[in-house]
């Protein structure tokens, strides 16, 4: 007897061969998704805010791999179920098939971008199911793999299933290594040499020496990474062109090689997701080389009822960014190297926006690829849309980084310390205050500018118990941290970074 079981294994084992060969299609035409990883990067843009914002808390890092994996538990399951279909005519699945491309047609096609040709992974995946799972179910009805029956049978019916299994993951590997195009792109980074980028340490004595404290620059491989897409876009330099257009009266349209040609700016700037909380570590600082922004628009003749540039990635996120903050006197600029190094392909290979004084969400495009000049009222970037504000000025903020709250210290004199900023205003003064007494004054580090965070450092006396320490920075232009607790949506968090610590 065929059992239920039968015809699920079938189901699922035709849908794999499917989903290898869409996989490896992709691959080989080095498409940037296979269609699952479409569905997941639909399923995110379609989330809510609020709703991906507490995913992001609840699962951290592992947000993406639970998102593909539970895709492709449902497809899964869509597999086995178009089996047990099968059971009554080959046919019958007909309506699971058609569901499931339609899915990854949609999902395909929402991508920025997309073509003919992407496409192609979701065609050759069908085709190869519905081949596949024909074949199988036409070898169960004629009773040429019923496992119940003896030994020698059922030896056929796991040689067929594991061979299916094994050809699958064939073609799977097989496609991924035609179309290693990420170690391409990687590998062009690495030889990638541009005339002007310099490799320089941080400023000596802007290090006040306290361990535990976040070094002042920020090494690439420490920074942190925000972003909406599962698999980073690569794009060879060669690849790569911006177009500026819009309200301009002469648009146009850079190479990376006219890119790097022009004059290049270097700039040690701190930066910050808006999603940070009070205390987070969603802030790095580097040292950026890039174009400014500035130069590239001024003889454009840019309209003057324009008021901001909406910017778009290669991967299709958007961003509205102030069009005085890439126009007036700070770097705002395309980057092309961070801390002397090509920009790694997390961090926008080969080409992205730093503004200092705005949170990443609304001015740090990764692999910006468009720019057009338009008003606030006719734009409205990827995190706008999902309830955050449309201009993202950075917040004044401080935090401790030593000690850490929870932590036991000795009784007597205890050294505290950890960094504050504001880009673009810059810090004056950080004090800290420890059970709700007097603020003292922390010692500064230096800085080159006023675009990067500042670290500081004091030492209190600390009885024996247990103790509230908490810290606020006063801006050059005056402006104390308030006191006053919002959470990071719509436009950043505010309040003290406060930490409980044991003295013994
Ligand atoms: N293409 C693209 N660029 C993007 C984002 C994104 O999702 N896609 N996220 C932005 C956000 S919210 C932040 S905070 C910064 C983070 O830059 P990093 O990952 O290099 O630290 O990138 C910005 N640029
Ligand atoms: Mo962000």
């Amino acid at each position: 007897m065929t059992t239920r079981a039968h015809w699920r294994l079938a189901g699922v084992l035709a849908g794999l061969a499917g989903l290898a060969t869409s996989y490896a299609t992709a691959m080989i035409f080095t498409i940037r998704e296979s269609p699952v990883v479409a569905v997941a990067e639909l399923v995110i843009r379609l989330t809510p805010g609020s709703v991906a914002e507490r995913a992001i808390q609840v699962l951290g890092h592992l947000d993406k791999p639970v998102l593909v994996t539970g895709v492709l538990v449902v497809v899964l399951a869509a597999f086995a179920w178009a089996g047990s279909l099968a059971r009554r005519a080959w046919w019958r699945p007909l309506p699971v098939w058609v569901a499931l491309a339609a899915v990854g047609l949609v999902s395909v096609l929402a991508q920025r971008g997309a073509g003919l040709v992407d496409v192609l992974p979701v065609g050759v995946g069908l085709v190869t199911w519905i081949a596949v799972h024909a074949a199988l179910t036409d070898a169960l009805h004629r009773g040429v793999l019923r496992p119940d029956l003896e030994s020698r049978e059922r030896r056929v019916f796991l040689l067929v299933a594991g061979t299916i299994g094994i050809a699958s993951l064939g073609i799977a590997v097989a496609g991924r290594v035609v179309g290693a195009g990420r170690r391409q792109v990687e590998t062009s980074r690495q030889l990638l040499r541009i005339p002007g980028v310099t490799r320089r340490p941080a400023p000596p004595a802007t290090s006040l020496g306290l361990a535990g404290i976040s070094p002042w620059q920020t090494p690439n491989d420490d920074f942190y990474r925000i972003d909406t897409s599962i698999t980073v876009p690569t794009i060879e330099p060669d690849a790569w062109s911006l177009r500026i257009h819009g309200r301009v009266d002469r648009e146009v349209t850079l190479t990376y090689s006219q890119l790097v040609a022009r004059r290049l700016t270097e700039s040690w700037i701190t930066l910050n997701c808006v999603s940070n909380e009070v205390g987070g570590d969603l802030i790095g600082n580097a040292r950026w080389s890039g174009v400014r922004i500035a130069d590239l628009l001024e003889g454009l003749g840019v309209s003057a009822e324009a008021d901001c540039v909406l910017q778009t990635s290669h991967d299709g996120w958007t961003c509205a960014t102030p069009l005085a903050a890439l126009t007036d006197d700070r770097d705002a600029m395309l980057a092309v190297a961070m801390n002397g190094r090509p920009l790694p392909i997390e961090h926008g290979f080969p080409v992205r926006t730093v503004v200092p004084g705005l949170y990443g969400y609304v001015s740090a495009t990764k692999w910006v690829v468009d720019m057009e000049v338009s008003t606030f009222a006719d734009s409205v970037g990827y995190w706008t849309t999902r309830g955050w504000s449309a201009e993202g000025p950075v917040k004044i903020a401080s935090r401790i980084d030593v000690p850490r709250s929870g932590d036991d210290v000795a009784v007597g004199p205890v050294a505290i310390g950890g960094v504050a900023w504001h880009q673009h205003t810059g810090i004056s003064r950080v004090e800290v205050q420890v059970d709700g007494g007097a603020w003292e004054p922390a010692e500064l580090g230096r800085v080159p500018s006023d675009d990067t965070w500042v670290q500081w450092a004091l030492t209190v006396d600390l009885d024996e118990g247990d103790h509230e320490v908490r810290v606020r920075a006063t801006g050059k232009d005056g402006e104390t941290q308030t006191s006053v607790v919002v959470r990071p949506d719509p436009d950043g968090a505010t309040g003290w970074h406060t930490i409980e610590v044991t003295a013994r």
